[in-house]
């Protein structure tokens, strides 16, 4: 049966553009959030995150009628769900969203459809929904214990895609599609390759779910390892920056960039998975959460070190996002380089974040820090911090900086 009608669950920054290029394609998408906000902009052709390319996708899908948003599910041919699956305060998968959002699904379910879960989930996750579903719908059979002939098709298709970068890697990237029987794979392939030019890989739900996870937990490891050196390289006064060229300059070697550490609702996540799976296996991944995570503290160090010596400095923190000219701030190192630095006391923080127009709350009532504009905090700062290297702080001109402490953590003013 071919594929014509869709819900895509979560509109976040993957659940949007996808629903956006497969309604582009020409099936009819239903979006579904739980928040009526975003609902209604998107009914009006808004987006309401930072994402190049995406505002006019969405607004040609809302304008010809392909893309709707609503804040419950309707019947469709095939479901995507794509909320977040963020972890507790004790690393634990929370998988509170996806359930719900199962739960809601459930209602519209029919034979013959197709559920794809595109959340990033520990392994085991996509057989638990299909049960979930089947404790729902008695009245309809799952592939979990039905196998090929199932009413109801269940799989998993883990995104992929690069922040910043989303609208080209949904279309371009190779995609895996792990089915919990050979006959949910095919038919979610059936769906993907109306909008995938990359190639669609088959295999089991399991094995999609640890290779989603491994890609994140093996991105970790390898930032881990240049963060590890560049805390090495400031104690032996070296350029880490130079070191990392230098030694990639080695046909076989390739590290990765030193940072304040990692952030992100996905890299900084997803590891967590493995190790709640396989607690007693898990030394190297954990090391590297540990590694990544006490980054910061280590520039908090270096940058009260530098303004220690100056009466009531002035600290301009440059960036407050996760990564480059994105507008998210989840788990953000340079958030937590800004709160660690506020709370020392160590004198007046300024925080310069192009893409927000408001501190995020854990900000917000920390005493001595303001949201600045940047040419304002070039003006007054004595200390410089660049904490992300949107294109904004790149622009800088040299004889800007010139006479004030410069502490860069992303090796982007190298020279000057
Ligand atoms: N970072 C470094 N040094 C580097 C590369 C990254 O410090 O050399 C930092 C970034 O500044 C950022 C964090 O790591 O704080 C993560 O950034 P990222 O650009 O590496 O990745 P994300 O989190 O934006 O997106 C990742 C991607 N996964 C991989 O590259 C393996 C993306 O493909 C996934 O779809 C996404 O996670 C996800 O949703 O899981």
């Amino acid at each position: 049966m071919s594929i014509k009608s869709l819900t895509v669950t979560g509109l976040g920054y993957v659940g949007l553009p996808t629903a956006a290029i497969f309604a582009g394609k020409g099936l009819g998408v239903l979006g579904v959030d739980i928040r009526k906000d975003i609902v209604d902009g998107i009914n009006r052709g808004e987006v309401h995150f930072v994402e190049p390319d995406l505002h006019s996708i969405v607004q040609d899908a809302v304008g010809n009628g392909t893309l709707r948003a609503a804040t419950e599910p309707e019947g469709a041919d095939a479901h995507i769900i794509a909320v977040p699956t963020p972890f507790t305060d004790n690393h634990k998968p929370d998988l509170r969203h996806l359930m719900a959002a199962v739960d809601s699904l459930a209602k519209v379910l029919k034979k013959g459809d197709l559920v794809i879960v595109e959340s990033t989930v520990p392994v085991g996750t996509t057989a638990a929904v299909s049960a979930r579903l089947s404790e729902l719908r008695p009245d309809l059979t799952f592939p979990h214990d039905n196998g090929g002939t199932a009413d109801v098709r269940v799989a998993h298709s883990p995104e992929r895609v690069l922040p910043g970068n989303v609208v080209r890697e949904l279309t371009e990237n190779d995609r895996v599609i792990g089915g919990l029987t050979p006959e949910c794979a095919e038919q979610a392939k059936a769906l993907y390759a109306l909008a995938v030019n990359g190639e669609c890989l088959l295999t089991s739900a399991a094995t999609a779910e640890l290779v989603k996870l491994s890609e994140n937990a093996y991105r970790d490891v390898n930032i881990a390892f240049a963060n590890e050196l560049s805390v090495i390289a400031d104690k032996l006064d070296i350029d880490i920056w130079e070191a990392v060229e230098l030694a990639n300059r080695h046909p076989r070697v390739n590290i990765l960039q030193p940072g304040p550490g990692v952030g992100g609702h996905c890299i900084a996540v997803d590891p967590w998975f493995i190790v709640d799976s396989a607690p007693k296996n898990t030394d190297l991944i954990r090391a590297a959460r540990k590694v990544n995570d006490a980054k910061p503290y280590h520039l908090v160090d270096q940058i009260i070190g530098v303004a220690k010596n100056i009466n009531d400095p002035v600290i301009a923190c440059l960036g407050l996002a996760y990564k480059a000219d994105i507008d998210d701030l989840r788990e953000s190192p340079a958030v937590t380089v800004v709160k660690a630095l506020s709370t020392s006391g160590i004198g007046e923080i300024m925080a310069v974040e192009p893409y927000v127009d408001a501190l995020p709350e854990e900000l917000d009532a920390l005493d001595g820090l303001t949201l600045a504009g940047l040419e304002d905090a070039l003006e007054r700062a004595d200390v410089i911090v660049l904490l992300v290297d949107h294109r904004a702080f790149k622009d800088i001109a040299p004889e800007r900086l010139a006479g004030k402490k410069i502490v860069d953590a992303r090796g982007m003013w190298r020279g000057l």
